[in-house]
């Protein structure tokens, strides 16, 4: 089924969630695909992508790898026979892998890698990746840099850069249970309805876009940004409406990421469907204008046409690809917002527990033991000079505690020091002194009081 419908037969491998998720997306539209995840649960979640392609490569005994991108790439890099024979069996006689993963996650942000496991089997690969919303924390901006960086840097033959910024823009009414869904559906569509072959049964073919016109399009080596739009179109199409309405598709560009410097594609493609009253009221030249004015706008890219009567009335539908295109501007932003919120970030990770300034606190003691723990001399000189000093603390509260440790000792040898406190200025100081001479004198007699 899937060999006639489709220019290019197509299997999706999604690593990670956002990945798989977008394999999920692929399957229930009749394309071949795969999920590869760190953790079981997510794989669990997908319902059309076959169990037997939902492929765990998780390390043992972790389940995800939270946002840990070297977790994610050891992950990946251990499992590797796993993967390759998974994919093989998957893929014989097609014609393109399309990489699927959330730039972001600890997993998805390895797609990189995944390329370079894949490209040697032989087959383009294409990347469909995802990047943050402004929200999303400054660790998924960095790994999400990071994991473009290196896919930009593999053997690729296409990447569609999807925004999760633009999802609420054009879907404001999303809710948390469908955010993600919807945003998945339109750019899975979008693309397959792109890559459908023309159906004879509704339309006619007066100037065809092929396969190899898709292949040579789609696969150009850069970064691709593809839209339709329906037109409804009174009397003819004219060259400015048509064009005004391709600037749009090309600048908004749906969900993928915009800001696009135009003269860098070397390649378009317009395809226009239209019901045979309104090509019979357009004039001929409207292409030939609309080819100059794209070339004009990219410095001269090659343009690939194709032109389709409806065999019903309805709206002029359009579709149309920019390929081989450099970096847009959103990445350079989100660069930037990666570098700041990164580094924020990463300081206060680097920052230790504050320990307690305990200078203020530390001579202070409130419990004396009555006898000491173990016969230690060292510690035993030590407590007693601690309780020569605390007889002259300025606290009456300590200096009575230290006569009375004293008293409760009855050591005949201390009887001079707690004498000297029987001039105490406290009187209750004075009567403890004079308490624990009293045990000290009955102790040196030889009866404890
Ligand atoms: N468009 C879209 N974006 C998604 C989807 N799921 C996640 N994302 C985005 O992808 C980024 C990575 O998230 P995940 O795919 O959950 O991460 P992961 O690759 O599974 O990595 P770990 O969970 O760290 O193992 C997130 O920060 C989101 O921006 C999805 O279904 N669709
Ligand atoms: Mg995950």
């Amino acid at each position: 089924m899937e060999q006639q419908q489709h220019h290019l037969k197509i299997v999706v491998v999604g690593l990670g969630q956002c990945g798989g998720n977008f394999a999920d997306e692929f399957a229930r539209l009749g394309y071949r695909a795969i999920a590869l995840n760190t953790s079981t649960t997510d794989l669990k979640d997908l319902t059309a992508v076959p169990k037997d392609f939902r492929v765990h490569i998780g390390l043992s005994g972790r389940n995800g790898a939270g946002k840990d991108r070297r977790l994610g790439q050891k992950s990946v890099l251990s499992n590797r026979d796993k993967i390759l024979e998974r994919v093989k069996t998957l893929s014989r006689g097609a014609d393109v892998l399309l990489l699927a993963g959330g730039m972001g996650g600890g997993t998805g942000s390895n797609l990189g890698d995944l390329v370079n496991l894949l490209a040697p089997s032989g087959l383009p690969v294409a990347c469909l990746v995802t990047i943050p919303t402004e929200s999303e924390s400054g660790i998924t901006k960095v790994n999400a840099i990071y994991g473009l960086n290196n896919i930009i840097r593999s053997k690729l033959a296409s990447l569609i850069i999807v925004d999760n910024n633009k999802i609420l823009k054009i879907f404001p009414d999303a809710s948390i249970a469908d955010f993600y869904s919807k945003a998945n559906q339109l750019v899975a569509r979008t693309l397959a309805e792109f890559n459908s072959t023309n159906d004879e049964q509704k339309s006619i073919s007066i100037r065809s876009f092929d396969s190899e016109d898709f292949r040579k399009v789609f696969l150009s080596g850069g970064v691709t940004v593809f839209g339709a739009a329906s037109v409804k179109v009174d009397g003819g199409i004219t060259e400015d409406a048509i064009f005004s309405r391709l600037k749009h598709i090309w600048d908004s560009s749906g969900l993928l990421a915009e800001g696009f410097d135009y003269t860098t594609a070397s390649l378009a493609a317009v395809i226009f469907y239209a019901p045979a009253d309104v090509l019979e009221r357009s004039s001929a030249n409207i292409m030939e204008k609309l080819n100059q004015s794209i070339k004009k706008i990219t410095q001269g890219a090659a343009v690939y046409t194709g032109i389709y009567q409806m065999k019903e009335p309805g709206p002029v539908k359009i579709f149309t690809m920019l390929g081989r295109l450099s970096l847009p501007n959103r990445i350079i932003n989100l660069m930037s917002q990666a570098a700041i919120e990164g580094q924020h970030l990463a300081q206060k990770v680097k920052q230790r527990m504050p320990t307690l300034d305990l200078t203020e606190i530390e001579s202070m003691e409130f419990f004396f033991e009555d006898t000491p723990a173990f016969d230690d001399k060292a510690s035993m000189a030590n407590k007693q000079n601690n309780l020569m000093a605390y007889l002259k603390d300025p606290d009456k509260e300590v200096r009575k505690r230290a006569v009375a440790a004293l008293g409760e000792k009855a050591d005949p040898k201390t009887s001079s020091v707690v004498i000297s406190l029987l001039n105490d200025p406290d009187e209750e100081v004075r009567m403890e002194a004079a308490k624990a001479l009293r045990r000290i004198s009955a102790a040196a007699e030889g009866t404890v009081q």
